[in-house]
């Protein structure tokens, strides 16, 4: 990375008086024995539409909600990074930041503590003067985004450590910069996930959800219909997405869709690594990327010896083409379902845009909720990343919601609905009834923090303390 440019938005502010700023100060203090230099905190996401197109290249649209990761930090006076957190769940620990490694040896899911690692290591990584003597950090932690739900926390506690390790090593990166730096780190932990989750922490505006573009990573205000309300739910099941290889075996059919049907059109496979890669060679609109899914692929799975003769390597070259170390084991690929979804969820995302663009119509609502639904039934059919009880949620969700879909990577995790300020209310209190209180599942837990109302949030914010 060339020498970062300085930074022009980070803002230091020192409005700390919310109590979870004092709980954590006071935790910071009992069990470091001083106090916290800074506060960090990286809100969660909800994506309105575009899933599970991010790492394909495609452009997405989330929105950052009011639950966050908050970080209390100061600086270390010797080599050692030393993390606490407010969740008892999570113990403490510590490691040296010049050796640490970030994924332990047979722990899965990974730790809390791989995720902040992720954070460091990428700063770390981007660092430009090679003489830079790293400085570790004394932390304290505290979330209230639901754990692997679909709502981002993991990047959230990834970008909060990434600023986190920026403030006490003295660099400065723009929150863009760190966008992508953190990007690439989280990939650490095991997923191959795009952009989106770090683009939207550090780049959300208030008031409004963001159409996100990558390859350049580029970021447009969506101003939504004014009488658009969203309300998400929790489906009572949740997912870490690196505790298993589904997400990763998604990443790997997408990118062996292109690489197949780039080999079938005479193109150079090898460079064909997203399905927007493929595209922009083809030079196709994404109707005509439909039809050449349905020309060049088969609806059954292909197995992977089919892969290989399709693409005339060994298994070995293929595993070193094409697939990451967590899905060598797969057999079978589902190469057109998961290529028409892309395609096709891509289309929806520049229509969505596009709705929003013409500014409060009078089925503007309708339409949008059209097609989050339709998004929805593409990830249960083709994505094959839903989950009975997002399904159940979605079923009950309709008799007010003008749509709902999945949000996040999926297999549970929550749905976003669409609604409208007279409605979203009566939403919160059928969901309410109908899906958690008859649920054997709903445990008697707060019912507020699992189906709530929520509206465009910040991005990103460091608090100086002095
Ligand atoms: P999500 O959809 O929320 O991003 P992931 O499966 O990607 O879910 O990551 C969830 C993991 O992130 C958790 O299992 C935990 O290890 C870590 N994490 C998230 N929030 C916190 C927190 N507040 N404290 C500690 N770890 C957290
Ligand atoms: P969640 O569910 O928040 O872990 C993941 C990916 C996104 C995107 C979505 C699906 C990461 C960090 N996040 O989100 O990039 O692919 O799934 O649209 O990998
Ligand atoms: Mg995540």
């Amino acid at each position: 990375m060339s020498p970062p440019p300085p930074s022009t938005n980070i803002s230091l502010t020192s409005d700390m008086k919310e109590i979870r700023f004092i709980e954590l100060q006071k935790l910071f203090v009992d069990k470091f024995k001083c106090e916290p230099k800074y506060f960090v905190r990286v809100p969660g996401r909800v994506n309105l539409i575009g899933e599970h197109i991010d790492y394909c290249g495609y452009s997405v649209c989330p929105m950052a909600i009011q639950q966050d990761i908050l970080i209390a930090v100061c600086e270390s006076n010797n080599f050692s990074i030393s993390l606490t957190n407010t969740d008892p769940n999570h113990k403490d620990f510590s490691c040296d930041i010049r050796t640490f490694s970030i994924l332990e040896e047979g722990s899965s899911p990974p730790g809390w503590y791989s995720y902040v690692l992720c954070g460091v290591r990428g700063v770390l990584e981007s660092l430009t003067s090679e003489n830079h003597i790293p400085v570790g950090f004394l932390a304290a932690v505290t979330g209230n985004i639901p754990l692997a739900s679909g709502l981002s926390s993991s990047s959230a506690l990834v970008c909060s450590a990434a600023l986190a390790t920026a403030l006490v090593n003295k660099v400065q990166f723009t929150f863009d910069q760190l966008a992508v730096v953190c990007a690439q780190s989280e990939r650490y932990i095991g997923t191959q996930g795009g952009g989106m989750d770090q683009a939207i922490a550090f780049l959300a505006t208030a008031g409004s959800a963001k159409h996100i573009e990558f390859d350049p990573l580029r970021t447009t205000e969506i101003q939504l219909p004014s009488d658009a309300v969203f309300v998400i739910a929790h489906s009572l099941h949740s997912l870490n997405k690196a505790a298993t290889s589904d997400f990763n075996q998604r990443v790997a059919e997408c990118r062996l869709a292109g690489q197949i049907i780039a080999k079938k059109k005479g193109l150079t496979w090898r460079k064909i690594n997203k399905l927007a890669d493929l595209q922009v060679s083809l030079k196709l609109t994404l109707a005509e990327m439909e039809d050449i899914v349905a020309e060049t692929l088969h609806e059954h799975p292909y197995t992977k010896e089919e892969v290989c003769q399709a693409l005339e390597v060994t298994e070995q070259e293929l595993e070193h083409s094409s697939l990451n170390p967590k899905v060598k084991h797969v057999k079978t690929f589902k190469l057109f379902q998961r290529a028409l979804h892309v395609f096709q969820e891509a289309g929806r995302v520049d229509k969505f845009c596009k709705i929003c663009e013409e500014g409060d119509r009078s089925n503007a609502l309708e339409q949008l909720g059209q097609l989050m639904q339709a998004s929805h039934q593409s990830l249960a059919k083709l994505y094959e990343c839903s989950h009975p009880q997002l399904d159940q949620l979605i079923e009950v969700a309709s008799k007010y919601a003008l749509g709902c879909r999945l949000t996040g990577a999926g297999w549970g995790g929550c749905t976003v609905s669409l609604a409208t300020k007279a409605t979203a209310p009566a939403l919160v209190d059928l969901l309410k009834e109908e899906f958690y209180l008859k649920n054997p599942m709903y445990k008697g837990q707060d019912l507020n923090t699992l189906v709530f109302i929520t509206k465009p949030g910040s991005g990103c914010r460091i608090y100086d303390t002095e």
